[in-house]
């Protein structure tokens, strides 16, 4: 330890010292018990910036605790390679997404260094690699064989920006969120997979086992699954011998329909029109579809709508009544039809009110008030049955039970559930993502439905291109420009035969890279049921909110499957969430490139060294709480690591001083605020308060400042308390606690040390004074802490310096103690 604190010398050499002590490798300690702690991993595009930093920073102060409680720490970092952006980059500049990808990653990868954080870079893994992704593609070969893949035309959101076909989540508004522009509709072959057979389980699990997740987080999810549950009921459309079945969360309210409505690209549309309007329906059809597709799918178009001229039978009265085309029956929910109540329903009373169709009210409200005769506005709450055959007078709730009961008896539906959660789309007209592993045979596969690759022929790599003629933005899939990888031998039958030419979501990538971590080299198999058995479920997942939806779903409906398989024994990747707030710019604006407010982390490394940085970081604010960047507060932190270390440094003499104790007077004190800091130290970072952790240590240090011990007790009780604080920063500013460390004795990296323990008996809120007397005379007074029994009370009293004197070579033949008050000697 030298006199100055200097960041720039110290932090790299720590940082090569816990590379070359191989400090981080998970897997060493065997026998002990584990702790997996992820972050979600990076897309690297650009330069990394502090938002970046924070995220891996909270895993960092974690994994670097958990190591110091003895755990068997696995902490891995990788790159989430592929993808868009990169690829739009390439357009641009015409350079390979893999030259500029991996450019990112080194630059990415050596700003990380610089921080200090604690990964084991062994396990390092990158999506783009075919070691990678040539998994993606078992993945889905084996989710093809569950019957889990399927190939469907859908009507898809597709941003002509980006060229490429978009999840509704990143539809905002009807824009692209990436590129901004406009979003249209486009009915497409793709591969889809079946995420919708597990939403049940996904929903149950969130209560069920995600109880250590963010509440906004099971909140979002459980809306995105959107569990409906009502009836399905039938109408029969006798000139046409179908059935219209429709879903509704009200069949309460049956007697109160008037009409129904479908949806105008209702599968049924064209068979239930009488021929004489088929015409005009078409044509309305052909409009919706035309307005939807010039609009995104968030907004809400005015309600349009045609007499099919068809008639359906109720189910219940016999009555005909008319069937609806309305653009505001969507043709993916439920059935696609709708049975409209508009006395009861506030859209199905706006259309009965333009268009001129019967509102009966079959509902009341439960208490005295009865609704007018002409209602104004849809009564929309339960209430108790009216006009409704053998159902009136029933509440609500009763006669929902009973009408989907007896549609299932009498075979005209039942009780059904419904939910909002979609299959997932994969296909992407994209190059820089997976080679969906399917090929195309006129021969063997007359109907197009793609015949899989056999395993031992992966991984489908992806070509190496001309940048210029593949990536041009426009026209065909990229791949399909690449004859070389298009044309191919069909596997059945030998003959010529042709590649599928897009590529999987990058979505696919992060479904499992969290079990690659755990055995990122394996060339059977995409990690070793073993390995899966000693670490997972992760322990602690840090990531931005932000993936609540998607991502979250996706690896969640991922491990699911891989249970099934018997990959892994947990359906639940991950046992307790942490999702980081943002880190605004100086300016109180999110930090981006777009604000140019963006803060690089090496800048501020070279200027005030990473573990300010750090101290920074984690004491601006909780982990999910919004932070603001502030140089001045950055520079706050650098004075007090300053402070620590000028201390440490000027009472570097005391680290050899050793006192057998008693401890009393200030040499206790010192001790008391060292172990009570310890102790609430260790019980915020326990709850993940690390801000408040921060601000105890430096509670600490203003206490230890203006301390000069004067005796070897106060010199050792000293340079305990520096230890003490050196071991407690450690998380946060590793650097800076390992060379105090150092210099007061240790010889191993903090890394490999416990955490310490505190004292109990030095914890305790207040002490005691004791009076001390010799024969009855009173010699001396001592503070203690109240716990403390007779014997340490004693002991103390004995090496008091004004009592010393009168106890000198005399025998002590009894002692009176009186608990919390006085001792007394009494001597020969
Ligand atoms: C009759 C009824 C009467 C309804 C009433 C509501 C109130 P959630 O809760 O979102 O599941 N609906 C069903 N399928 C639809 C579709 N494909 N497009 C548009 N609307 C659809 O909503 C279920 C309700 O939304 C269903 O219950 C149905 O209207 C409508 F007083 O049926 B209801
Ligand atoms: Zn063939």
């Amino acid at each position: 330890m030298q006199e100055r604190y200097e960041p720039s010398e110290i932090e790299p050499k720590w940082q090569q010292r816990w590379e070359q002590d191989d400090l981080f490798s998970a897997g060493a300690r065997a026998n002990l018990p584990k702790s997996y702690v992820l972050e979600m991993f990076p897309y690297p595009s650009g330069a990394m910036h502090m938002g970046h930093v924070r995220n891996y920073l909270i895993g960092d102060v974690i994994a670097r605790y958990q190591r110091m409680q003895g755990k068997d720490v696995l902490h891995p970092m990788g790159w989430d390679a592929l993808g868009l952006p990169a690829e739009n980059a390439a357009i641009k500049d015409k350079r390979h997404p893999a030259e500029r990808t991996r450019e990112n990653i080194a630059s990415f990868k050596a700003e990380m260094k610089r921080i200090g954080f604690s990964y084991d870079w062994s396990r390092e893994i990158a999506t783009c690699n075919d070691d990678y992704y040539r998994w993606n593609q078992w993945f889905f070969l084996k989710f093809r064989e569950r019957g889990l893949v399927y190939k469907r035309r859908s009507a898809v959101n597709f941003c002509p920006g980006c060229n490429t076909v978009i999840a509704n989540e990143q539809v905002k508004d009807g824009l692209c969120e990436r590129s901004g522009d406009p979003v249209v509709i486009k009915r497409m072959p793709e591969w889809a997979f079946r995420i919708t057979k597990y939403s049940e389980r996904l929903l149950a699990n969130i209560d069920a086992r995600l109880t250590e997740w963010p509440e906004e987080v099971r909140k979002k999810q459980r809306h995105w699954i959107g569990k409906s549950e009502g009836a399905e009921l039938d109408f029969r459309i006798p000139a046409a011998g179908v059935a219209l079945r429709v879903f509704t969360t009200r069949a309460d309210t049956i007697f109160g329909c008037t009409y129904v409505v479908i949806a105008p690209d209702h599968p049924l549309i064209e068979k239930i029109t009488p021929p004489d309007k088929l015409a005009a329906v078409k044509a309305f059809a052909a409009d919706q579809a035309r307005k939807a597709a010039a609009r995104g799918r968030d907004e809400e178009p005015p309600k349009e709508g045609i007499d099919t001229g068809a008639r359906a039978v109720h189910p219940f009265t016999g009555h005909e009544l008319p069937v609806w085309a309305a653009n505001f029956v969507v043709s993916d929910y439920g059935t696609g039809a709708v049975m409209s109540v508009p006395a009861h329903d506030e859209r199905d009373f706006d259309f009965a009110r333009t268009y001129g169709l019967p509102i009966v009210t079959v509902i009341q409200p439960a208490g005295a008030d009865r609704l007018p005769p002409r209602l104004d506005k849809a009564f929309t709450e339960d209430g108790v049955l009216e006009h409704s055959a053998a159902c009136s007078g029933q509440a609500s709730a009763d006669a929902r039970r009973a009408i989907a009961t007896e549609a299932a008896a009498k075979g005209f539906g039942g009780p059904a559930v419904t939910y909002r959660q979609r299959d997932w789309g994969i296909s992407r007209q994209r190059y820089w993502g997976t080679p969906i592993p399917i090929v195309y045979c006129e021969q063997c596969d007359p109907d197009g439905e793609g015949i899989s690759v056999p395993y031992d022929q992966l991984p489908v790599k992806l070509p190496d291109i001309d940048v210029e003629t593949v990536l041009t933005g426009k026209g065909d899939a990229p791949l399909a420009k690449v004859p070389s990888f298009v044309n191919t031998t069909c596997p059945t039958c030998g003959g010529p035969a042709r590649r599928e030419a897009e590529t999987m979501d990058t979505f696919v990538d992060s479904t499992w890279y969290y079990a690659r971590y755990l055995d990122p080299k394996n060339d059977q198999e995409p990690f070793a049921r073993a390995q899966a058995d000693r670490w997972l479920p992760v322990d602690i997942y840090v990531g931005g909110p932000e993936h609540s939806t998607m991502h979250l779903l996706y690896f969640r409906f991922w491990t699911m499957v891989m249970k099934e398989m018997g990959l892994v024994a947990d359906e639940e990747p991950v046992r307790r969430l942490i999702t980081q707030g943002i880190v605004n710019g100086p300016d109180g604006r999110k930090m981006s490139k777009r604000w140019g407010n963006v803060i690089s982390p090496s800048e501020i490394v070279k200027k005030y060294g990473a573990d300010a940085a750090r101290m920074f970081v984690m004491f601006a604010g909780p982990p999910d709480k919004d932070i603001e960047w502030s140089d001045d507060a950055v520079e706050g932190q650098a004075r007090f690591l300053l402070r620590v270390w000028r201390y440490a440094y000027a009472r570097r003499g005391t680290k050899d001083v050793t006192h057998a104790g008693p401890f009393t007077g200030r040499a206790l004190e010192i001790r008391r605020q060292a172990h009570k800091t310890l102790r609430r130290v260790t019980d915020d970072v326990e709850r993940l308060s690390f801000n408040t952790a921060i601000a105890r240590t430096n509670e600490l240090q203003n206490f230890l400042s203006p301390i000069d011990p004067a005796d070897d007790a106060e010199r050792a009780a000293v340079a305990e308390a520096v230890r003490l604080l050196a071991a407690m920063l450690s998380p946060f500013a590793p650097h800076l606690a390992e060379e105090i460390s150092e210099e007061y004795g240790a010889t191993t990296s903090l890394q490999a040390r416990r955490w310490p323990a505190y004292d109990p008996a030095l914890t305790v809120d207040d002490v005691v004074t004791y009076a001390v007397q010799v024969n009855g005379k009173l010699r001396g007074e001592i503070q203690i802490a109240t716990a403390a029994g007779e014997a340490e009370v004693r002991a103390a009293a004995e090496s008091d310096e004004k009592v010393k004197p009168h106890l000198a070579g005399k025998q002590i033949k009894k002692l009176v103690f009186v608990k919390g008050r006085l001792v007394n000697f009494v001597v020969a």
